[in-house]
């Protein structure tokens, strides 16, 4: 079922129930909307208010650090796309209870309630101390710019403990900057494109073998960092590209201090924040 992607398309990918954690979030928002055409019923949870279901919705409030209110969450779904909790570096007690004790209770959840799927909101800050002239692939060790970033790191590699020991299939997708469009020179070679993020979850969902793979979630942009290379069997093909940016950033952003470690490492401006305590 890996045929092209349309955004919107409804494809013969139909599920009787998905979940979407995050749904308030930034890319939780969005995919809310994207997700619906392609189920009868999307339960959308987050541990904030969210806005009311819409026909065809389910809401169900539920923190990631409440192991009951996860398990009961994960009742009778098919699938998770799992975008909930911390997504920026921070201190580092939330991003324990939300990343960490979080991403357990949810493969707890997917474990106990028979889920068999996983499309797990990862992040490219788990290898962000690559510099941005090396071109890194799936299999590259991890080397994580931050506490958010190990937190990932965590997750990944959790996901793959329960794939091996219980063959929930994760994919763990290490997204780099998804924005209407990129903010600045570093995400013409990170951006994500809203459509393009579209594709990257239905494919997870789609192809009939996903496994337990890695897949850095960027758009068809002229730089790159990131080759995925080893996730084809996932059947993600990008369409977009930030070139049509480049000008207008450029201009914005003329010169670039390389004594910087911003402009030095793939995380940008994640490598210098912290320390929290
Ligand atoms: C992320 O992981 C963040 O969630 C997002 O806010 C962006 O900062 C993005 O990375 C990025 O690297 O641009």
């Amino acid at each position: 079922m890996s045929q092209a992607i349309e955004p919107g398309s409804l494809t013969a990918i139909r599920f009787r129930r998905l979940l979407l954690t995050g749904a308030g979030g930034g890319l939780g928002v969005e995919l809310r909307k994207r997700l619906k055409p392609y189920c009868e019923t999307l339960r959308v949870s987050d541990h904030v208010d969210i806005a009311p279901a819409a026909a065809g919705e389910e809401v169900k409030l539920a923190a990631l650090q409440d192991r009951a209110a996860m398990r009961s969450l994960l009742a009778n779904v098919d699938a998770v796309v799992h975008m909930g909790g911390v997504s920026v570096e921070g201190p580092f007690d939330p991003i324990l209870q939300a990343n960490i004790e979080g991403a357990y209770n949810l493969y707890e959840a997917a474990r106990i309630q028979k889920v068999k799927r996983v499309v797990f909101a990862s992040s490219n800050h788990v290898t962000g101390f690559y510099r941005q002239d090396e071109v890194i692939g799936i299999d590259d060790p991890v080397r994580p710019d931050s506490l958010y970033g190990v937190s990932k790191a965590f997750g990944e590699s959790l996901s793959r403990f329960y794939f091996d020991r219980y063959g929930i299939e994760t994919a763990c997708l290490r997204i780099g900057s998804s924005f209407p469009e990129p903010k600045d020179r570093r995400m013409l070679a990170t951006w994500l494109s809203y459509d393009d993020l579209e594709r990257l979850v239905i494919a997870c969902l789609a192809t009939p073998v996903l496994g337990h793979t890695i897949v850095y979630g960027v758009s068809d942009n002229p730089v790159t960092w990131w080759d995925n290379t080893g996730a084809r069997h996932v059947g993600f093909v990008p369409h977009d590209s930030s070139d049509q940016f480049r000008a207008k950033l450029e201009q914005r952003q003329p010169g670039i201090d390389l004594a910087d470690p911003v402009h030095v490492y793939q995380g940008g401006g994640f490598v210098r924040q912290g320390p929290f305590e």
